[in-house]
């Protein structure tokens, strides 16, 4: 399945040998106890974080968050083998059970429609034909890291998993939506997937850009991950690629791109995927936000990625730190390194800005003079001055949390 050469007979062969026929693995995972008892588990630093890691096809062993639909997050390790998170441990989310199971790329077409002068039926190929281009961006859910928040907020308890950094391949938003030739009384641009809620009063998955967004020759659609096919968990055979934004508008399997005169008004922009419109884009735990408006930006994050809590360190002896750090595109300007609590910081090394959107490396190192334990933190700054809170911004969704992690490591 990540071998691009790879016939479309093959990927069915393999999906079928993998047990990924319709009904054979979403209802054959519903997970009972006695289950989860002989598979690996992990458990996230929170309460009730005990998960259980499940290789769907595909993917790696990832952390299971729940089977149908698949929602499968990353676990952190991966994050300290490289920049580039690969395609078998990329989380997965979906909203409904709905799911493709496989796609013909023969009878597939994306459909270009509504305020535009020439309605568009394109098959993958003919897309592949306009110009090319590829993007390396890191790709992070709304509510990634959600379980960490303090009050605990509903909704899935993720940990730091769901997120990652890939580069992209596919054409401009904006040269396909020349091609059909949007109208001036344009307002907004609607994108939905071939997945479907297995009701049929709720509420199908389709998101929507401001038409100056989605002309803006960044916003991309992307058949190809990592040099790769897109895993069919990650939208196969066509996704929406938003660099900078978070992922509930990188909608996967995209079949149906539709020009609108109007803000799009359906569920997942107008109630879901909101937060309370303040500076800190907060309020006081517990509290109602009084005016709302839709999810953008990521928030500005860092993290350790080589050290795990309570590692056991030498007095007198460097302890190497290395990690990422990214933001929703005005780039890194620098990652800071406290080891006593967040009373002072230290400039550490940054690595190459691969793109603005990037996963940006930082190095660093903490000698402890003293036995004991010591805290630390990183804490990453943006070239717009965006910089992470000590204390998350709590909002009700357990949206961009972003807060300064802290690891302890004890000298000895
Ligand atoms: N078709 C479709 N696209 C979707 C979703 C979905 O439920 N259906 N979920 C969105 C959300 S909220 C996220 S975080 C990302 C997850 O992308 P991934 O599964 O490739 O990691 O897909 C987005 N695109
Ligand atoms: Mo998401």
């Amino acid at each position: 399945m990540q071998d691009p050469n790879r016939s479309h007979a093959a990927r069915r062969r393999f999906l079928k040998s993998a047990g990924y026929t319709g009904i054979g693995l979403w209802s054959g995972l519903a997970l009972s106890p006695a289950l989860a008892a002989d598979k690996d588990t992990i458990t996230l630093p929170f309460g009730n974080g005990e998960r259980v890691l499940e290789a769907f096809p595909g993917k790696r062993p990832l952390i299971v968050l729940t089977n149908r639909p698949p929602q499968l997050e990353t676990p952190f390790s991966v994050f300290n083998d490289g920049l580039i998170t690969p395609n078998d441990a990329f989380f997965v989310r979906y909203h409904w059970s709905g799911i493709p199971t496989e796609v013909d790329l023969k009878s597939f077409r994306l459909k270009v429609h509504g305020s535009v002068s020439k309605p568009l039926e394109l098959t993958l190929d003919e897309l592949k034909k306009l110009p090319n281009k590829q993007i390396t961006a890191v790709h992070q859910c709304s509510g990634n890291s959600r379980g960490f928040f303090e009050p605990r907020i509903n909704g899935g308890q993720l940990g730091h998993g769901a997120m990652g950094n890939a580069k992209w391949k596919g054409v401009a938003l904006k040269d396909v939506l020349e091609l059909a030739g949007v109208a001036g009384s344009a307002k907004q641009v609607a994108f939905n997937g071939l997945d479907h809620p297995p009701v049929p009063n709720g509420p199908d998955f389709i998101k929507a850009l401001d038409i100056d967004h989605g002309m803006d020759g960044e916003v991309m659609l992307a058949w190809s991950m990592n040099d790769e096919d897109l895993p069919l968990l990650n939208g196969y055979p066509l996704r929406l690629v938003v660099p900078g934004y978070f992922g509930t508008y990188w909608v996967k399997h995209l079949n149906d791109i539709h020009v609108m005169d109007d803000v799009f008004d359906g569920f997942w922009m107008s109630k879901a995927y909101r937060i309370p419109d303040s500076d800190c884009h907060c309020v006081k735990p517990g509290e109602a936000p009084g005016k709302t408006i839709p999810i953008e930006r990521f928030s500005v994050r860092s993290f350790i990625t080589n050290v795990a809590e309570d590692t056991r360190i030498t007095v007198g002896k460097p302890l190497a730190l290395r990690g990422i750090a990214f933001d929703g595109g005005s780039g890194i300007k620098s990652v800071q390194l406290s080891t006593d609590g967040g009373s002072n910081w230290l400039d550490t090394k940054l690595g190459e800005q691969i793109s603005k959107y990037s996963f940006r490396e930082w190095t660093g190192e903490f000698t402890p003079r003293k036995q004991g334990e010591f805290k630390l933190m990183v804490r990453a700054t943006n070239h717009k001055g965006e910089t992470q809170p000590m204390q998350a911004n709590w909002n009700p969704s357990g949206y961009r949390m972003n807060r300064i992690e802290q690891i302890r490591v004890i000298a000895a």
